[in-house]
């Protein structure tokens, strides 16, 4: 089971996090509901292409969140009820409690040959119309590709290759809220003032005249509630309160949701905050915390475990600036995780070639990198950061 690093905001810039901390509040969304970031143009260019799909193809992106799965499922299951066929693809498995969203276990791993024969046949995938096969049988070719959440073509990760062709031949709605979109889309609905990426999910619903109902509404909150950490984050607007009142007005069951994105946590992830939190130091007269999760922690810990919430726990400690998590991959790299409130930490990991945004970002360090190397590394240069600020300020 691939260790998903849980949800945005809590976890690091391995993965695309919510949108940037330093977004203003939009005070133009106290007028409306719309976007000002998208123009009436990209809205008609979105609309047309889902009116006339029979056949529509969505992406969320790998090491999938509850935004992009939950706008995918919310986008997937409005689309179904207007006599569409969908097709839903991430390249990674989702684990608890993404896997119990209403429509994930429909969601395939890999992309599915399709009839036009213009995309090579894969071996053991689900079809469009959700029957096993390995036979090369294929389903209907899809008309339009909608991705969610996804700032660039390559955060769709392994699927992308098989994907390749399709997204030469066909339209892309490119539905994100990342303001280092690249806007690879043929439409881009881009608007980073959304909290999330399903923020403008149910924009585009409501002008497509089918605004969510259940089990579409369930889906669409819970990629609200995980990129907003529950409506706490400073990118939360008045507008993203109001769409979220609608989804619950729709049936959307706020209180389960947010305790199990939030409060609940697997087992084996306790059992590993019990052994990273034995490694907890300070540095920098406390103005540093880092920890460790090694391999070893991972195994013991049990299938599946991963270190959700622990860079956010360490950046959060009072006295400190900056928040280390040092984990030792799986699959080789070493992954540093980063979390401020006060430190521009993109720019920290930018300088090893990570990235993110400034409460949260990540880097990674490639083999033969050891924890200790990778942590000497980032200690280094987190401390003189923070002398320098010093002396600048
Ligand atoms: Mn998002």
């Amino acid at each position: 089971m691939t260790a998903l690093t849980g949800f945005a905001g809590q976890d690091e810039g391995r993965r695309a996090a919510p949108a940037p901390a330093s977004v203003p509040l939009d005070t133009s969304a106290s007028a409306g509901r719309d976007s000002e970031a998208i123009t009436e143009a990209e809205w008609r260019g979105a609309l047309s292409l889902l009116q006339g799909a029979g056949h529509v193809l969505i992406f969320g992106h790998k090491k999938p969140d509850g935004d992009t799965i939950g706008s995918l499922l919310g986008l997937s299951h409005t689309l179904q009820g207007l006599g569409k066929q969908t097709t839903l693809v991430c390249a990674d498995p989702l684990s608890d409690p993404l896997a119990r969203l209403p429509g994930a276990e429909g969601i395939l791993t890999q992309l599915p040959g399709f009839s036009s024969g213009a995309v090579p046949a894969r071996d053991g995938v689900l079809t469009s119309d959700g029957v096993a096969r390995s036979d090369g049988i294929h389903g209907a070719y899809p008309d339009v590709i909608v991705t969610v959440d996804v700032a660039a073509l390559d955060r769709l990760g392994a699927v992308y290759e098989s994907a390749a062709g399709l997204f030469a031949r066909l339209a892309v709605l490119n539905i994100d809220h990342h303001y280092t979109n690249d806007r690879f889309g043929t439409v881009n609905l881009v608007d980073p003032q959304a909290a999330a990426a399903a923020e403008v999910v149910t924009l585009l619903l409501q002008r497509l005249g089918a605004p969510p109902a259940l089990p579409a509404a369930t889906c669409l909150l819970a990629g609200m509630l995980t990129d907003t950490l529950s409506f706490q984050t400073d990118s939360t607007t008045a507008r993203t309160l109001r769409l979220a009142a609608e989804l619950v007005e729709a049936g959307a069951p706020l209180a389960p949701l947010a305790y199990q994105l939030f409060r609940q946590r697997p087992r084996g992830n306790a059992l590993l905050w019990s052994q990273a939190l034995g490694t907890l130091r300070f540095a920098a007269g406390g103005r540093i915390a880092w920890l460790e999760v090694t391999r070893e922690m991972l195994a013991a810990a049990g299938p599946g475990a991963d270190s959700t919430g622990l860079s956010g726990f360490t950046g959060a400690i009072t006295g400190v600036d900056v928040g280390i998590v040092i984990e030792e991959g799986a699959d080789g790299p070493i992954y540093v995780g980063l979390r401020s409130q006060s430190v521009d930490v993109a720019a920290l990991a930018a300088r090893f070639g990570g990235g993110g945004h400034r409460r949260a970002a990540g880097c990674q360090f490639p083999p033969p990198t050891t924890v200790a190397e990778a942590r000497e590394a980032m200690l280094s240069a987190v401390e003189a950061h923070l002398t320098a600020l010093a002396a600048s300020a």
